[in-house]
């Protein structure tokens, strides 16, 4: 996948894309990743990129056509790919959203910073607008490598294995159930027996109970929105 990033601050994923998962990512060819200075677009001497707002009001507004001179140069670099504003006011992004990208060919962020974006340009530019919660950050930036982290490891190949990708949390409405490591006493802690029987189908029942209890305990949201089949309404009573 091609992912181009829009940015004021391009030294920001230097070292996002240089470690962990992301970096294994690049290597391998699975992520392609581009970075392209909306400053480096700007006109004049000062390359100013931003400016006060018509109408009044405190902050300053990303000047259009800098960033649509810094889309160009990245769209003729990457042909065909979806545009995507990070803003406070774009679709909540979840594990649905990251699924269904991670499916196209290429992805192209434009991260804004100060107060926000002329609407001129969203509207003729901007595919879709993408936040990452309800709270304020500074500007898109963190939110774009939130985004290209949970795509890049549903990529076909990845990952080590495919299984986790899919049996992660929220792929079907669950926290996960707890890990447990050595050693099996850990500050008059024991790991719980059964987890140390080598009886697989009792691990299985009971990792599908301390997931659906766990759920319950830290996010009972999700229960709301699960259908819960009698067997389990009966472990959670
Ligand atoms: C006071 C009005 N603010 C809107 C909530 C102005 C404003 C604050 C912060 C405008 C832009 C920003 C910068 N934020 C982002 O660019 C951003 C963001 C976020 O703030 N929260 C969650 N997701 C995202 S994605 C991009």
């Amino acid at each position: 996948m091609k992912v181009c990033i829009l940015t004021l601050f391009p030294e920001l994923f230097a070292p996002f894309w240089d470690h962990g998962i992301i970096r294994r990512a690049v290597q391998g060819k699975k992520l392609d990743p581009l970075t392209v200075n909306i400053r480096d677009h700007a006109k004049g001497r000062h390359r100013v990129t931003d400016d006060r707002p018509y109408g009044g009001g405190c902050g300053m507004v990303m000047k259009p056509d800098p960033l649509t001179a810094a889309l160009s140069a990245a769209r003729a670099q990457v042909p065909g790919a979806t545009t995507l504003l990070l803003s406070p006011q774009g679709r909540p992004f979840d594990q649905a959203l990251a699924r269904s990208l991670a499916e196209r060919d290429a992805l192209i962020f434009v991260c804004g910073r100060y107060e926000g974006v002329d609407e001129r340009f969203i509207d003729r530019y901007v595919d879709a607008e993408i936040s990452i919660g309800d709270f304020v950050l500074t500007g898109g930036e963190l939110g774009a490598m939130v985004i290209v982290d949970a795509v890049a490891r549903l990529i076909p190949g990845v990952l080590g294995n495919q299984d986790s990708a899919e049996s992660d949390t929220f792929s079907d409405g669950l926290v996960e159930y707890a890990h447990y490591t050595r050693p099996p006493v850990f500050d008059d802690q024991r790991v719980p027996d059964v987890l140390l029987s080598g009886n697989h189908h009792a691990i299985d029942r009971w990792r599908a109970e301390n997931a659906l209890i766990r759920t319950l305990l830290k996010r009972p949201d999700l229960l709301e929105q699960r259908h819960l089949s009698a067997e389990e309404r009966e472990i959670l009573k």
